[in-house]
């Protein structure tokens, strides 16, 4: 799926999104081998973010989007303690503490208790 497929079916969704960001989107989701585009499997992981991104009031989705592909270090299309702490210790946190901090915030913010964070999970957490 090449950035113009991604923003047609963005658009069919009713959802517009800046051309960087959607570049940084589809550098974030495409995978080794990089090919700058993405493949049906890749699109998978997106698509439920992206199905997802619509339940996100539309002045708020860029900026909770931008969270997103910051956070989900192993870019399956969820949040989880180990992306939390990845995230956290990769702006300079200590190991120890990332793993007690991250622990905190997926307690808080993962609504449904079931491990993952999710980009709607994401945005009301921000919102706190
Ligand atoms: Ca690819
Ligand atoms: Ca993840
Ligand atoms: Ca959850």
């Amino acid at each position: 799926m090449s950035n113009t497929e991604l923003a047609e079916a963005l658009k069919e969704l009713d959802l517009t999104l800046k051309p960087e960001l959607l570049n940084a989107i589809i550098e974030h989701y495409d995978r080794p081998p990089k090919n700058g585009f993405l493949e049906l499997a890749e699109f998978m992981t997106l698509s439920s973010l992206v199905t997802d991104l619509k339940a996100i009031e539309a002045s708020k989705r860029e900026e909770v989007l931008q969270h997103f592909i910051d956070l989900d270090m192993d870019k399956d299309g969820y949040i989880d303690d180990d992306d939390l702490k990845k995230a956290l210790e990769s702006v300079g946190m200590e190991s120890e503490d990332a793993t007690a901090l991250a622990a905190v915030t997926s307690t808080i913010a993962d609504i449904n208790s079931d491990g993952k964070i999710t980009i709607v999970e994401l945005a009301r957490y921000l919102e706190m």
